[in-house]
């Protein structure tokens, strides 16, 4: 299913995302571009305001818990549904994720990283990271049906 070149296109960008930079700047997007997303996170405190949301503790920490949980599929590119079997059970049956939230994270994330790379995020490069990220949102939805 990957060719040669998408596993390097992968690998290299993958290689090159700062993880603590890249992944508190997605979650929060998410946050605060569709609002209604805020509902899974009661517990992290104050999401009253863009300042509040990129200022909270809790969203950075948790937007690096979920880029490093990229690397799983980054490092099982031919067996992301299996990687993420319990963790799309544990979003569908726990915590009550409605799955098109991780198209809009997915979404977000690449703008992101569009936003951090700039002309090194080529067309080429963002064709395949975008099947990439659909093949993650595949297999965390895998267990909803
Ligand atoms: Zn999620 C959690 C991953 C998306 C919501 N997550 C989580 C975790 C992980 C993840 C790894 C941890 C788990 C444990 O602890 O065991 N996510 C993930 C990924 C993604 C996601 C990979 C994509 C890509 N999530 C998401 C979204 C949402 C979510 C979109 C919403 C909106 N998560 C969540 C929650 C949780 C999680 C709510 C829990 C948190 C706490 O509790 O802290």
């Amino acid at each position: 299913r990957w060719s040669q070149s998408e596993r390097s296109v992968i690998a290299d960008l993958w290689s090159k995302i700062n993880v603590e930079e890249i992944g508190p700047q997605s979650l929060a997007r998410v946050l605060i571009v569709y609002p209604w997303t805020q509902r899974y996170f009661g517990k992290f405190g104050n999401l009253n305001s863009v300042a509040a949301i990129l200022g909270n503790p809790l969203v950075s920490a948790h937007g690096i818990v979920v880029l490093n949980s990229l690397d799983l599929a980054v490092k099982n590119l031919d067996s992301i549904k299996t990687t993420y079997s319990n963790l799309s059970e544990l979003h569908c049956e726990i915590l009550n994720v409605d799955p098109d939230n991780f198209r809009l994270f997915a979404d977000c994330l690449t703008i992101v990283v569009a936003t951090k790379f700039g002309a090194d995020f080529s067309p080429e490069i963002q064709a395949t990271w975008q099947k990439f990220l659909a093949v993650v949102v595949a297999a965390l939805s895998s267990r909803y049906f």
